[in-house]
């Protein structure tokens, strides 16, 4: 039995010292904008993306290098995601002062160097993937099935595209359909792939993948189920970030469909949903397993 607690802490030191070493240093010609970039990296956050890739590659491959060979590309989901916080919080979008328990970049460093920070870390993202230097261990195809992989859930077909959906939504009645479609790209697709590409880079076969890609998707959904619900029932203080906001900003969300206590319960079916997927792994999968269950416990 995985205790989840540990687990976390020992997976996000190791993620944030990969990080650090990996990221730009803030000297030279691009300091300022270097600096503003980090700001946002290192603030906070749970490093649910990264962790998910390291525990899927574990997972697969028996090997004891395995996760330092995934770091490059675990650290590469980490800028991504941070890049989509940085552009979610800006006043054309959710305009948001606090993330992480701080300041939002824009409110510390102003518009342009937030929206610079994330074109960078994005940008950044694709040169961790790519630079043969930083993916040692990965084979040439397994490298680019990753890229593919992520560039996809990334973009328009996926988080991208999901996030313009869920602002064009903003103040109108959405079908439950369309909420479904919005939180499976803006959030599930970049979920799914942190898990596929983890697999990938350890060498899944087919079947592991379908068991990854469904165990993903069901996370991802219980993830955002848990994010909605925790709007509802959690203060800022808790979250680190304003509570309150869908609905400030008039958006659907399942607690406003369902009430709170069916919520509950449908992020818990779908977390049974993505370990019934994982019936096909030894225990090399518990960490995944103790994954899943920390998405639906968790408190912020
Ligand atoms: C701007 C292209 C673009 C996309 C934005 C991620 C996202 C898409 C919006 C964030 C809005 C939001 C609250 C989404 C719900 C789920 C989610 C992604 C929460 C934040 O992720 P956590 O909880 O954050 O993993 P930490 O700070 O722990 O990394």
């Amino acid at each position: 039995m995985i205790d989840i607690k540990n687990y976390l802490h020992e997976k996000q030191l190791l993620v944030v010292q990969a990080l650090d070493k990996l990221m730009l240093s803030p000297e030279g010609d691009f300091a300022d904008h270097v600096t503003c970039m980090r700001y946002s990296l290192f603030v906070g956050g749970k490093r649910v993306r990264p962790i998910l890739c390291l525990a899927a590659g574990t997972c697969i491959s028996g090997k004891n290098d395995i996760e330092m060979r995934l770091l490059p590309v675990a650290c590469a989901l980490e800028c991504i995601h941070t890049y989509s916080l940085i552009h979610d919080d800006l006043p054309a979008m959710d305009n948001d002062d606090l993330r992480r328990g701080h300041p939002t970049c824009h409110k510390k460093y102003g518009e342009a160097e937030a929206i610079l920070a994330g074109d960078g870390l994005l940008t950044f993202a694709f040169d961790l993937l790519s630079n043969p230097v930083h993916a040692r261990g990965l084979s040439d195809s397994a490298r680019l099935a990753i890229v593919h992989t992520i560039a996809r859930a990334a973009g328009s077909l996926g988080m991208v595209g999901g996030q313009a959906l869920d602002m064009d939504g903003e103040g109108k009645k959405l079908s439950f359909d369309q909420l479904k479609t919005i939180h499976r790209n803006k959030t599930g697709a970049l979920i799914t792939a942190s898990v596929l590409s983890g697999a990938l880079g350890a060498g899944a076969d087919a079947d592991q993948l379908r068991a990854m890609q469904v165990f993903g998707d069901n996370i991802g959904l219980a993830f955002q189920i848990v994010d909605d619900l925790l709007d509802v029932i959690s203060t800022t203080e808790e979250l680190g970030k304003t509570a309150g906001s869908d609905a400030r900003h008039n958006k659907a969300t399942y607690p406003a469909f369902f009430g709170v206590d069916k919520t509950r319960k449908m992020a818990e079916q779908a977390v049974q949903t993505s370990l019934d997927a994982l019936s096909i792994f030894s225990d090399r999968a518990d960490p995944l397993r103790a994954l899943a269950q920390y998405i639906v416990d968790r408190t912020k």
